[in-house]
């Protein structure tokens, strides 16, 4: 058979190997409504080109997608974002951003599979589109922190009315963060992974 010489093929860039010291490589997923900085959170972090999956919106979100105060955004997210951050030498974290159009919500299933936490980002111009989410996410059982994307003239609730509003217990983190800002959404993922780290140690009450 006759093949056609390609480009040749090129080792992977230094940035994408994983340091030798890597131990742990956890699933995260970066979850939450419609537009709420799910992508741009995957890309600000990732020290890999992030994989997004970015389609130019249609009419079918019309009418369903609540895009006030996102009015400018012209692509959503119709499968997946992918991004990877060592947060130490020891631990790596693989980040999945979930779409954010219910009618993409199936995927969740495979994105979830193997997860160990989930970041909820939240627009506090818009909590109602958290709600579905929060919901399906505790149906889940993963652990998972909120982290409250700065959003210019969001209104800044006071955090006990924020959790009262999301009806979350008390032992949720909740955070503040600018998904468009590298270390930010770093410190939202140590958020997360200290909270992990804190289920795992905490001893269950007695009743
Ligand atoms: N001011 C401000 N704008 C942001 C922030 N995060 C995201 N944006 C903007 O908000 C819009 C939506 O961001 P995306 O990252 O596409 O949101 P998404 O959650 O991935 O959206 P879907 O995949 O469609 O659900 C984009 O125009 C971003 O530039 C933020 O922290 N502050
Ligand atoms: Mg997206």
């Amino acid at each position: 058979m006759d093949y056609k010489t390609s480009e040749p093929i090129v080792g992977p860039r230094s940035e994408d190997t994983l340091p030798a010291s890597a131990a742990a490589a956890v699933k995260i997923v970066i979850v939450g409504g419609f537009g709420v900085g799910k992508t741009t959170m995957v890309g600000s972090v990732s020290e890999i080109r992030p994989l997004t999956t970015e389609e130019t919106m249609t009419q079918a979100g019309v009418g369903v997608d609540d895009i006030a105060g996102v009015e400018r955004k012209t692509e959503t997210t119709v499968a997946m974002d992918f991004g990877r951050i060592s947060l130490n030498e020891q631990l790596v974290l693989y980040l999945f951003g979930t779409p954010g159009q219910e009618r993409f919500w199936f995927l969740w299933n495979g994105l979830f599979e193997g997860a160990l936490g989930a970041v909820v980002l939240i627009d506090t111009r818009r909590l109602e589109v958290s709600f579905d989410v929060l919901g399906r996410l505790e149906e889940r059982g993963v652990p998972f922190v909120v982290a409250i994307n700065a959003f210019p003239g969001a209104p800044d609730h006071p955090v006990g009315r924020l959790r009262a509003a999301l009806d979350l217990p008390d032992s949720v983190p909740i955070v503040d963060c600018d998904a468009r800002d590298r270390a930010s959404s770093r410190d939202t993922l140590l958020s997360l992974v200290r909270y992990l780290q804190h289920l795992t140690t905490a001893t269950p009450e007695t009743p």
